[in-house]
């Protein structure tokens, strides 16, 4: 998913056209072959689902949580559960934006139909623009 700004050439009467997606991450202007305009793309933002450790939902469903929605095979989601369990959090997986709500929303919503206190929230990860 890229978004394009594109800047009408010197000397030209072409119009504008804007579409920008809010990022923080560093352009790669290009070269547009048909107009000649200067295309901006960008990589979109990425999003950390961040699983958060509390005392009473059992260790077996926040792997099953961990296999069905985050797609872990059963080694991975055993380790990132039992780090969650020692750390107090840790990192299911990492998704662009509407990725990452989904995939959040659903765990919640499947530890809160099973009475289970499991929640997991989102963060914007660091873009490091160099
Ligand atoms: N701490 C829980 C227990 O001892 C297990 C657990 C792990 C719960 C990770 C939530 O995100 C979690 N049953």
């Amino acid at each position: 998913m890229y978004s394009k700004i594109f800047f009408p050439k010197k000397n030209k009467r072409s119009g504008l056209l804007v579409t920008l997606q809010s990022s923080n991450s560093k352009s790669n202007p290009v070269e547009d072959f048909e107009t000649g305009s200067i295309v901006e793309t960008r990589e979109p933002s990425m999003y950390k689902v961040i699983l958060l450790n509390d005392d009473y939902t059992p260790m077996d469903f926040v792997v099953h949580i961990l296999k069905s929605i985050f797609r872990h095979d059963d080694a991975s989601a055993e380790k990132i559960m039992m780090n969650v369990h020692k750390q107090g959090l840790g990192i299911a997986g990492v998704y662009t934006h509407e990725v990452a709500e989904t995939k959040s929303f659903q765990a919640n919503q499947l530890a809160k139909a099973n009475k289970y206190p499991l929640k997991t929230i989102i963060e914007e990860e660091d873009s490091h623009a160099d």
